[in-house]
């Protein structure tokens, strides 16, 4: 049954937010987040507000933590999905732009007639499978292998292109053949990269988080994040390491619930 959460504005720590990476800090990269993950976050909803801010499109963030009595809008107070290029407050749809609009349709079939050249013209790649390109709302998401890999071929692919730098080398390539685009590529995943006009990161969704004075009143002053790829060149380092949030690095799902039961208590 769904469990009920007081207002924003009557949570005991109700000038903190919990913002949240999905694949490998709720939830192991592409599977579904553990019971114990879903209890923790419900505890620590109790207490503040929570969210979280993924690089996936909302289908894949559902079937990661959504359950099937309980759509995964109604698990956070904020969903912010391709990093809040669509976003929802409080279960309800919020305004975005897109990725093409921002591009434009003739720029863009030049990118991706080049992207499925030279993904044509890796050699040695050990499976092709489809959908090298799939093209979300406010981003592409560009993967030699294919959108369609099972897990194995993912794990495959991602062994290969650890050994190869199959996809650091596409990324320097396309930088020197788009240099005036403006567009940031980001390595967020196993088998795939990331592409979105540069700023539309994961500190995109922040200004979701600072508009809370004007709709709600409340001015968060603690807005923490956890995140699994909090380096340099990770999809996690904006925000991370924004002066806006207290960062958290952490190693898989089990280290995000440890450090929230010491830091909340719960
Ligand atoms: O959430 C991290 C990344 O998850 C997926 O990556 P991959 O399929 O390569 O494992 C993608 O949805 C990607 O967009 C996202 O950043």
């Amino acid at each position: 049954m769904a469990e009920l959460f007081s207002d924003l504005t009557e949570r005991p720590l109700k000038e903190t937010v919990c913002l949240f990476d999905v694949d490998g800090t709720l939830s192991p990269a592409r599977l579904h987040a553990s019971p114990e993950m879903l209890q923790t976050l419900a505890a620590l909803r109790h207490k503040c507000a929570i969210g979280f801010v993924g690089g996936s499109n909302l289908v894949k963030q559902e079937e990661q933590l959504g359950t099937p009595s309980i759509s995964v809008i109604s698990l956070f107070d904020f969903c912010f999905s391709e990093n809040g290029l669509t976003a929802y407050r409080m279960g309800k749809q919020l305004a975005s732009q897109s990725f093409i609009g921002w591009l434009g349709q003739e720029k863009y079939q030049r990118l991706a007639r080049w992207v499925l050249r030279y993904i044509a013209n890796i050699e040695g790649i050990p499976k092709m499978t489809g959908t090298f390109i799939e093209f979300r709302n406010g981003m592409i998401n560009v993967s030699p292998v294919g959108r369609n890999a099972s897990k194995e071929e993912r794990d495959e692919f991602e062994a290969w292109d650890k050994k190869t730098n199959t996809r650091t080398k596409m990324i320097e390539a396309l930088k020197k053949e788009f240099p005036d685009y403006g567009l940031t590529y980001s390595i967020g995943g196993q088998i795939s990269f990331d592409v979105f006009p540069t700023g539309w990161d994961k500190t995109y969704c922040l200004q979701y988080i600072e508009a809370e004075k004007d709709v709600s009143g409340i001015e968060y002053k603690n807005i923490h994040f956890f995140g699994d790829k909090a380096f340099e060149g990770g999809n996690d380092w904006e925000i991370y390491s924004d002066e806006r949030t207290i960062g958290h690095s952490v190693k898989n799902p089990e280290d995000t619930i440890r450090i929230l039961k010491e830091t909340f208590g719960i």
